[in-house]
């Protein structure tokens, strides 16, 4: 297990790569919500340590169904996150990420593998679309995360000539929607699935059911990832895929809590909330609050 002294670290990864145009002539706003999110005290809150900002390359709409949109841009992108996150680990931080779209997991999870073997938590939707199960519809990564970082996908599930980053049997992935078109398919690859209805129930316990996964000996530790998406979006409109049937923000702060709870834990990101969804900007400083709340005395 990894050493829980670990000083939180504060990095930006404002990608919107992963995402498709919300609209003809437009570019996805979740590369602003490192700002929003900032602006909030975050740094200060966290008593957290700078750790500064990798910048993404241009987003360009254009797709090729079968084709990994910004696939180029993305995989420089992940290979700059991953050093950056490397580089953290090596020094006993623990990484707060902030993207930017779900692509940026791939940094992460290469990262991750590059330094040992490790879990996943992943409070998300099912991000698991691939070129196996929908070979016309791949195109947008923000929604194959997953899949990616388990080993399915092109040449972004093998950087390095890794693959997979992450394994399917230590990766959980909670709060999906129990009608995901997906789920029978992840769990049939191994995934552990705790769906948003058994969250709801008892958000304690199936954040228990997950620590059974990650906190096992023969990993190094695990990764907490969080999708805004993940709350039900009467609450948080603010995403780029609104799916009814999401958490609420206790029951996430409960489930967040007993997780980083944990000596196992090496890291955390948030991702896709989308500040040109929110005109107030009350969504980003809900999301603030959360993280501020969650990870008081994490870390020192
Ligand atoms: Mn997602």
């Amino acid at each position: 297990m990894v050493d829980r002294e670990r000083t939180l670290a504060l990095l930006d990864a404002p990608s919107n790569l992963g995402l498709r145009p919300p609209a003809e002539g437009l570019v996805p706003g979740c590369y602003k919500a490192p700002g929003v999110l900032r602006d909030a005290g975050l740094l200060d809150r966290l008593g957290a340590v700078e750790a500064g900002v990798v910048t993404a390359g241009r987003y360009r709409p254009d797709w090729t169904p079968g084709v990994v949109r910004n696939e180029a841009a993305i995989a420089a992108h992940s290979r700059r996150l991953a050093n950056r996150v490397q580089a953290l680990l090596h020094r006993h931080n623990l990484p707060v990420v902030l993207g930017g779209d779900c692509s940026i997991l791939v940094g992460i999870g290469l990262a991750l593998r590059r330094v040992g073997r490790f879990g996943l938590v992943s409070l998300d939707g099912l991000d698991y679309r691939h070129p196996g199960n929908m070979p016309d519809r791949v195109g947008a990564m923000g929604g194959e995360s997953l899949a990616v970082v388990t080993g399915l996908g092109g040449a972004l599930a093998e950087l390095d000539g890794l693959r997979p980053y992450l394994r399917s049997a230590d990766t959980v992935a909670m709060g999906i929607r129990p009608d995901d078109e997906c789920a029978d398919e992840a769990a049939g690859n191994g995934l552990h699935l705790v769906d948003a209805i058994e969250v709801s129930n008892d958000p304690a316990a199936a954040a228990a059911r997950a620590l059974d996964v990650v906190e096992r000996a023969d990993l190094d530790g695990f990764w907490i990832h969080v999708d805004a998406d993940v709350l039900d979006p009467e609450l948080m409109p603010a995403v780029d895929a609104p799916d009814p049937g999401g958490l609420t923000f206790d029951q996430l702060t409960t489930v967040l809590r007993v997780l980083l709870g944990s000596p196992g834990v090496v890291g955390i990101d948030l991702t896709i909330y989308d500040p040109d969804l929110d005109p107030d900007l009350s969504g980003g400083r809900r999301l603030a609050d959360l993280l501020a709340d969650v990870l008081a005395g994490t870390g020192q």
